[in-house]
C-alpha cells in the first residue's frame, strides 16, 4: 500500500488521526465530512495514496468502480436511492486535500450546474 506522511486522509486511513468512519472496505474507507454541505456528505477514498482522480485512474483503473460501488452502498444504507458523486481533481476546481476522493451527497435539492 502507499501512503504519504504528510497526507491527512492517509492518516484517517491508518487510524492515526480519527475519522467518523460509515464503512470500511479492503481498498476504500468512507468517513463523514468534518464540513458537511448535504445531510448526508461522506468522503470515498482509496486506501493508496494518489493526488487526485485522474492520477488514481491511471494508477489502478479499477478503484472508479470499487468507490463507486461504496459510494451506493453508503448512501443505500442512509436511506438515499439519490445522490451526488464529486470529484474535485486539482486546486483550480476546489480541490483542497491532495489524497483522491470523492464526495458522496445527498438530502438536499441540488442544483445544476454545480457553483
Ligand atoms: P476537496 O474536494 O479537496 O475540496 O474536499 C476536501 C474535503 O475534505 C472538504 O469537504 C473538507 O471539509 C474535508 N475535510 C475533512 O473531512 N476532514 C478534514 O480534516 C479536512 C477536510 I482538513
Amino acid at each position: 500500500m502507499t501512503a504519504d506522511p504528510d497526507c491527512l486522509f492517509c492518516k484517517i486511513v491508518a487510524g492515526d488521526i480519527p475519522g467518523d468512519i460509515v464503512h470500511t472496505g479492503e481498498r476504500t474507507l468512507a468517513f463523514r465530512d468534518i464540513n458537511p454541505q448535504a445531510p448526508l456528505h461522506v468522503l470515498v477514498v482509496p486506501r493508496d495514496h494518489e493526488p487526485n482522480a485522474a492520477a488514481s485512474a491511471h494508477a489502478d483503473p479499477e478503484m472508479f468502480a470499487e468507490i463507486a460501488t461504496t459510494a451506493r452502498a453508503v448512501a443505500t444504507a442512509e436511506g438515499y436511492d439519490d445522490y451526488r458523486l464529486v470529484f474535485n481533481t486539482g486546486a483550480g476546481v476546489g480541490q483542497t486535500v491532495f489524497h483522491t476522493h470523492c464526495h458522496v451527497l445527498a438530502g438536499r435539492p441540488m442544483t445544476w450546474p454545480p457553483g
